[in-house]
């Protein structure tokens, strides 16, 4: 007899081996402090500076991984783990996941899509048809809400050809710029799901050393991401004109005001949102601000 596993105190990351969301899922990571050694077949990423290991998957084996226990967070798009959770629901399984953040890359929609020269009046027009999907349960449980009886035909890829090829006489597929679909003569016509790439956990949270861990992780993540969208905006204004300056800066942390020493002048620092404008930094420069600057900001620790 086989004496018993002991238990695993390293975390387990899944993510992405190649794709979409492969490249930017481990740049999330690294930014948060991690660094790893990786075996020589690349599948798996030792964690050097932290007890967090990588496990380098196909996107769809990604929910199944961390509902079985084998790992405990993954990078994978909502599109794939909401079809995980329909799929584990039909089979009579409670939930095996939970969204624990989002992420706001890897943004797509789930569309029904129509040839291009035909006319939208809503989902009862579906009735009766094919739909060509790589999604079956999350089409399968919008039709029913719709009350709407048609044939879902499962594709693993290629979805949008479906058409032309007479597999299917419509399509619901995963859409971004929209590109493909209009190159395939498609509309998108409705809107199933609005996804990005998301951090899964398992349903019931973590304890003991890997819920330590998995909090940290979530932590330095959240603090990884405010700074993707933070800039520091600094800029010179004289005195009589700081009142005036002041009413243009956007939204954001309180200003800094420094005096210059020797000048009649002063220097503002304050944080903000990464979107500000052009438009923005215009009108500053209007109500009298000088030397505008706009800088990434790599850490902070408030
Ligand atoms: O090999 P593996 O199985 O791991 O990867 P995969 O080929 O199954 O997935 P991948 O890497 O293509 O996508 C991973 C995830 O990225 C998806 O599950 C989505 O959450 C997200 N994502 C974001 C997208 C898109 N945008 C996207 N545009 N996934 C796929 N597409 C495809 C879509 O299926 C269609 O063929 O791109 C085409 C449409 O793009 P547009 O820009 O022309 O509209
Ligand atoms: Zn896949």
């Amino acid at each position: 007899m086989s004496p018993p596993a002991l238990p695993r105190e390293r975390l387990r990351v899944a993510i992405q081996k190649s794709g979409r969301l492969g490249t930017p899922a481990r740049d999330l990571l690294a930014s948060c402090g991690l660094t790893w050694r990786e075996s020589r077949d690349k599948l798996f990423c030792y964690g050097e500076s932290l007890p967090v290991d990588l496990l380098l998957v196909r996107d769809d084996d990604i929910p199944g991984l961390i509902a079985e226990g084998v790992c405990d967070l993954g990078v994978v798009g909502r599109n794939v783990m909401v079809e995980h959770e329909l799929e584990r629901a039909a089979a009579g399984h409670e939930a095996g996941l939970r969204e624990v953040r989002e992420l706001g890359w890897g943004s797509c929609r789930l569309d029904i899509a129509i040839a291009e020269d035909e006319e939208w009046h809503g989902p009862e027009q579906l009735a009766g048809l094919r739909i060509a999907t790589s999604y079956p349960r999350i089409l399968g449980s919008w039709l029913a809400e719709h009350d709407v009886e048609a044939r879902v035909v499962t594709l693993s890829g290629s979805v949008e050809i479906a058409p032309r090829l007479g597999q299917s006489d419509v399509v619901c597929d995963l859409v971004s710029s929209g590109g493909t679909l209009a190159a395939n003569q498609l509309k998108p016509v409705a809107t199933l799901l609005h996804s990005e790439a998301v951090v899964a956990g398992p349903a019931h949270p973590l304890d003991g050393a890997r819920g330590e861990m998995a909090e940290l992780l979530l932590r330095r993540m959240d603090g990884a991401l405010r700074l993707k969208e933070t800039r520091l905006l600094m800029l010179r204004a004289a005195r009589d004109e700081l009142t005036q300056v002041l009413t243009q800066l956007p939204d954001g942390h309180e200003p800094t005001i420094l005096a210059v020493d020797g000048h009649d002048e002063v220097s503002v620092q304050m944080l903000c949102h990464a979107a500000v404008s052009w438009k923005r930094l215009e009108d500053l420069k209007r109500a009298g601000a000088r030397h505008l600057m706009v800088l990434p900001v790599e850490g902070m620790l408030a």
